[in-house]
């Protein structure tokens, strides 16, 4: 068992208070390897998680035993809204304020320091054992005009005051800081701001240094926009930290703010990019994520959606230094996404209703947990699950050559189910005894309501070889989303052994003679990996 201090981003700083109770869950829930510590070498192997127990976690806690925290934005408006609270103090383990420490917010005239709103964000978060990622020292947005009315020879001075006055405010109370957001235009120059105006490129430094003075304990970020996949405005981020490592600069961290749009892709390759910023000797993290739509949404736009929050949580999965997700906001209720681009929205994992989408699902399958929240009435079938699957016996004769199952899986939750996080597994004998070369097998979809072109299918040997089901018929999905209380319709399967022997079909595990659709829970489903339908042989 690691010691506490495995776990945390660095021996000198804070950890940000989500990874404390780690401890806990690997006890619960670890039966293996332990994951990867956030600072520490890459994950050997995936944290085991019992799907009843994965389906009733957060997801901060499924975050956690990766090693990582999941968290949201927020804003006070938001925080008198109390059914959004009681989300955001649940599900979330690390919180940013979206707007309250910014600096026309905290110094809005020069000298005159508030600090009301962003202590009643801090206050929040401590109240719920919360972590706070504060956003942020230096931007050239939201800066009250007698910043860039100043004589450029009084800049540095007036920056630095408000830096070690804010920062000192929150000593303590922070885990990290955005010291500098979004120095960088989209080609990679810097932004001619007001810094950059009086200071040139060495505000940055200077900012850094200012920071680490006024809070020796947190974590200092850099943090910017379109700098996710390799590209032009990655490629100037990484010149720039690379230089302040180089110069002995306090720098911990880069922020990766993961704006997405639906329409604009994925961006290339954002696993290797922030790996390679990790292998500068940072942190990296998901600073504010969010994947907006043109709206109106449709299926295929969910789907889309929902992949890329997919793709995100695995690019931090799969970066040991990856410390952490933060989405922009939870809910689409308070989403910046609408008035900043209209049109546009649906960008959050809750809707406007702050129920759960498709896209939250496809976060915790990502994430190694079973579905939970659009689960709103238990799953027909065992554990805490929204899925459930029927099965028919298309094929009477228990000892001829073909296996031919009717399979029909029902979203009995409440929210949407990426269909390329499931798959089903039918259990059988190959009947093959002492083959040599073991049985192969051919693998048919004869037909499927959804088409038989998005059904996957291939027969897998089973682990330990148990009572009625050596072998396994496993069936996926290569896209689509199974909307609330929908169905995905008949899917009708076949099998046979590549040497077209006999089956004894009738010690098959899986198998009923019934020749009608019935709820079949020696049938198992898995979300992402994660049981989440039947009991395994
Ligand atoms: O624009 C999205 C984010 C991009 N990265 C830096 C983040 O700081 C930024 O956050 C957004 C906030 O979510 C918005 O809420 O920053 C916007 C300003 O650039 C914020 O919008 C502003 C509105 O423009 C103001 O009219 C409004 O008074 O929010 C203010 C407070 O509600």
């Amino acid at each position: 068992m690691p010691s506490l201090l495995q776990f945390l981003p660095s021996p000198t700083k804070r950890a940000p208070m989500g990874a404390l109770p780690l401890l806990l869950v690997a006890a619960l829930a670890f039966a293996g390897p332990q994951p990867a510590a956030a600072a520490g070498p890459p994950a050997a192997a995936a944290p085991v998680v019992t799907s009843t127990t994965a389906a009733s976690m957060t997801l901060d806690a499924l975050a956690e035993a990766h090693g990582r925290y999941f968290g949201s934005a927020t804003d006070n408006p938001e925080l008198s809204d109390a059914a959004y609270t009681a989300t955001l103090g649940s599900e979330f383990g690390q919180i940013t304020p979206g707007n309250s420490m910014k600096w026309d917010t905290i110094e809005p005239q020069q000298g005159q320091f508030n600090f009301a709103k962003g202590d009643a964000v801090v206050d929040f978060a401590q109240q719920h054992g919360q972590s706070i990622h504060a956003h942020n020292l230096v931007w050239h947005s939201q800066l009250p005009s007698w910043v860039s009315a100043l004589p450029t020879g009084q800049v540095r001075a007036a920056m630095e005051n408000h830096i070690t006055t804010e920062a000192g405010h929150y000593k303590g109370e922070v885990y990290a800081w955005d010291v500098v957001n979004e120095p960088f235009n989209d080609d990679g120059t810097y932004r001619t701001d007001a810094f950059y105006n009086a200071m040139g490129t060495a505000y940055i430094g200077d900012a850094l240094r200012t920071a680490h003075a006024a809070d020796p304990g947190a974590e200092l970020y850099i943090n910017d926009y379109n700098i996710e996949g390799s590209g032009a405005k990655a490629d100037a981020m990484y010149r720039l930290v690379s230089q302040l490592k180089a110069d002995g600069v306090p720098i911990d961290g880069v922020g990766f703010q993961t704006h997405l749009a639906v329409q604009y892709g994925f961006p290339s390759g954002m696993r290797a990019n922030l790996q390679r910023f990790a292998d500068l000797g940072l942190d990296v993290a998901v600073t504010e994520l969010d994947v907006r739509v043109q709206l109106p949404a449709d299926a295929a736009k969910s789907a889309t959606q929902s992949d890329y929050y997919r793709q995100v949580v695995e690019a931090c999965l799969g970066v040991a230094r990856c410390v952490g997700i933060t989405v922009w906001d939870y809910t689409d209720k308070y989403s910046w996404v609408p008035s900043t681009f209209p049109g546009q929205g649906s960008a959050c994992l809750y809707d406007e209703n702050l129920q759960p989408k498709a896209a939250y699902d496809a976060v915790r399958a990502a994430l190694g947990g079973g579905s939970g929240g659009g689960d709103d009435g238990g799953g027909g079938g065992t554990g805490n699950s929204a899925l459930l699957v029927q099965y028919r016996n298309n094929d009477q004769n228990a000892t001829d050559n073909q296996i031919k199952p009717g399979l029909r899986l029902v979203n009995t939750g409440g929210g949407a189910v990426d269909l390329s996080t499931v798959t089903l597994r039918y259990w059988f004998t190959a009947d093959d005894p002492g083959g040599s070369p073991a049985a192969t097998f051919d693998t048919w979809c004869d037909y499927a309501v959804i088409g038989c072109g998005t059904v996957t299918h291939r027969v897998a040997a089973a682990s330990g070889s148990p009572a009625g089901a050596d072998h396994y018929l496993e069936v996926g999905f290569s896209s689509g989303s199974l909307a609330a209380g929908a169905s995905t319709g008949d899917i009708q399967l076949r099998l046979n052994k590549t040497g077209w022997t006999a089956f004894d079909e009738s010690d098959d595990y899986s198998r009923t003679t019934g020749a009608s659709y019935a709820d079949a829970p020696r049938i198992t489903a898995y979300l992402g990996g994660a049981l989440a339908y039947g009991i395994e042989p």
